[in-house]
């Protein structure tokens, strides 16, 4: 018996989405073991619930999943309760904090094993581990130091690291068992798209190496994608058992290929889904007129794109592969589809953070006028561990927590969902500016994934800010602030759709 944890990830229950990281664990495990799935975005007492499961069918492995921010925070509460409680049981952690930062997840002693990167295979084979070693009450070094894609420690307390694994499609994966979750309908939500949004990812990883995204760490620059049958085959499942209509889709990048999209395209076409996803901006403008119509007929409402920078320059320190009238290229095509793009800017250049929030103020304010219906994502430049060297050339500016517990302080959280990430090179006017234009953005233009905010409080919001966005008038939006508590529009940077 193996228990899942997945702990709370949300700040509101109506961003419920199916826990796709465990239901992959739970897929592999299915017809070779028993397992339970907690999760904590709809257990009110994720505690409780694993206390329950422990008197009832004791388990000999608690696998918890968990990504940098609030799930981080819930992850340590919950496995050192766990530990404290059950001394003899092996905790493993997976996701992307771990994977990020394997050395300080290994730190806490109530991790025992790490899984970096994509976990079925792996798990698999720990598991396999955790059985020989479970007479002795713990891993046994030995047993794992031919396992790719794990970090433990030694019989001397060292961290061992193993070699990194290869990635392999999801395709290659059974399908997940959404009716393991206790309560599966809780997970569809009504969101822009439709009443009934369901999440899928069908590839695993990205091919580029971005300088500032922490996929790379993770995925070693590799995608792998799952057939567009076996994706049509899933979505047309949940729709039969679940009356989906509607799908998110959290691939990185989900157009690889121009025949996958249009094979896709075609096939999911009569399910009558409204869809949204990422994609490149360079891979999308390289499509065809028709693949693009194709995959506005099939429901593809719309695309975030990360634009990230109107400096070229800038883009090159990236390591984008991306120039900036590729972005404009794109904003004006897709907008004859009635695609939505939208456009994402990573702002704060550590060499001068100043003139890149200058640069980008009056790009975004062409990319508007090129297309006034793509929206706009700003979001301040955090780094995460690069295998190329952070972008910025910050590797020697920064030292990450060593613990869990320090990526828990209120520095290191407001760091991680970059509310406030308090970075040495980031003077404290120009990340208040980057905060005001960002208010005075998204309040002169509401995004559209917010069906909640009613039609008079959309207007207040834009008559408000105006005269700011006309003006070029950013500093200190306070009467926007006050709008934005009385009315509490959604907030894409943080929020799922
Ligand atoms: C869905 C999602 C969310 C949802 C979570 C919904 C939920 N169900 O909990 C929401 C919107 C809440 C969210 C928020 C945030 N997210 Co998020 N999110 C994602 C997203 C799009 C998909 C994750 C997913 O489910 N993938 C599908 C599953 C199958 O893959 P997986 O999670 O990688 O799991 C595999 C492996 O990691 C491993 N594994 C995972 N867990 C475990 C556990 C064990 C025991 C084992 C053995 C293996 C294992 O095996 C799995 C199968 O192969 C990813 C991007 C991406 N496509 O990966 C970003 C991503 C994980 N998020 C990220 C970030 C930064 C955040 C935020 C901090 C952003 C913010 N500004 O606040 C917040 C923090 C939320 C929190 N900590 O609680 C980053 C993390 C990397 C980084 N830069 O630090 C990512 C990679 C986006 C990015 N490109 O930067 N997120």
């Amino acid at each position: 018996m193996i228990v899942f944890l997945h702990p709370r990830s949300i700040r509101r229950a109506r961003n419920r989405r199916f826990p796709l990281s465990v239901l992959a664990l739970a897929a592999v495990l299915e017809g070779r073991e028993e397992y339970e799935i907690v999760d904590g975005n709809i257990d009110p007492d994720p505690a409780a619930s694993l206390g329950r499961v422990m008197r009832e069918r004791p388990a000999r492995a608690l696998c918890v999943s968990l990504m940098p921010g609030p799930q981080m925070v819930a992850a340590i509460g919950l496995s050192r309760w766990f530990r404290a409680s059950y001394p003899h049981v092996p905790i493993i952690w997976g996701g992307y904090f771990p994977s990020l930062y394997p050395d300080t997840a290994l730190n806490a002693p109530y991790v025992d094993v790490v899984v970096r990167g994509q976990g079925e295979d792996t798990f698999l084979e720990l598991l396999a581990s955790v059985g020989q070693a479970s007479a002795c009450g713990g891993f046994q070094p030995s047993a794992l130091r031919h396992i790719p894609g794990i970090s433990y420690r030694d019989q001397f307390g060292l961290h061992v690291h193993t070699r990194d694994r290869g990635i392999r499609s999801p395709g290659d994966f059974p399908w997940m068992p959404y009716h393991s979750l206790r309560e599966p309908h809780k997970y569809l939500a009504r969101t822009f798209l439709g009443n009934r949004t369901a999440v899928h990812q069908a590839s695993y990883g990205c091919p580029f190496r971005c300088k500032f995204c922490g996929v790379t760490e993770v995925a070693g620059g590799r995608q792998k994608c799952e057939k567009p049958e076996r994706t049509a085959a899933i979505l047309t499942k949940l729709q039969h058992d679940f009356g989906i209509d509607a799908v998110q889709f959290y691939d990185n990048n989900f157009f690889l290929r121009e025949d996958d999209s249009a094979e896709l395209a075609e096939r999911i076409g009569p399910l009558n889904l409204q869809w949204w996803c990422e994609g490149r901006i360079d891979i999308l403008l390289r499509y065809s007129d028709r693949t693009l119509a194709a995959l506005r007929r099939s429901g593809c409402k719309m695309i975030f794109l990360g634009a990230e920078s109107g400096s070229d320059e800038i883009l090159r320190a990236m390591d984008k592969q991306l120039t900036s009238s590729q972005t404009l290229d794109l904003a004006r095509r897709i907008r004859q589809f009635g695609i939505i793009p939208e456009f994402s800017f990573v702002i704060g250049n550590p060499k001068d953070p100043d003139t890149d929030l200058r640069t980008n103020m009056q790009f975004i304010r062409k990319l508007k006028s090129a297309n006034p219906d793509a929206e706009i994502i700003i979001q301040h430049y955090t780094p995460t561990p690069h295998p190329d060297g952070m972008y910025g050339d910050i590797d020697d500016k920064i030292a990450f927590p060593k613990t869990p517990d320090e990526w828990a302080t209120p520095r290191w959280y407001n760091f991680t969902v970059r509310e406030d990430p308090a970075l040495p090179w980031l003077p404290r006017r120009t990340k208040r500016l980057i905060d005001a234009f960002e208010t005075v953005m998204s309040c002169r233009w509401p995004t559209i994934q917010d069906s909640r905010l009613s039609r008079w409080a959309r207007a207040m919001l834009k008559g408000l800010s105006w005269w700011r966005y006309a003006f070029n008038c950013y500093k200190w939006p306070r009467e926007l602030h006050l709008a934005q508590m009385v009315l509490r529009p959604r907030d894409p940077r943080v929020e799922s759709l």
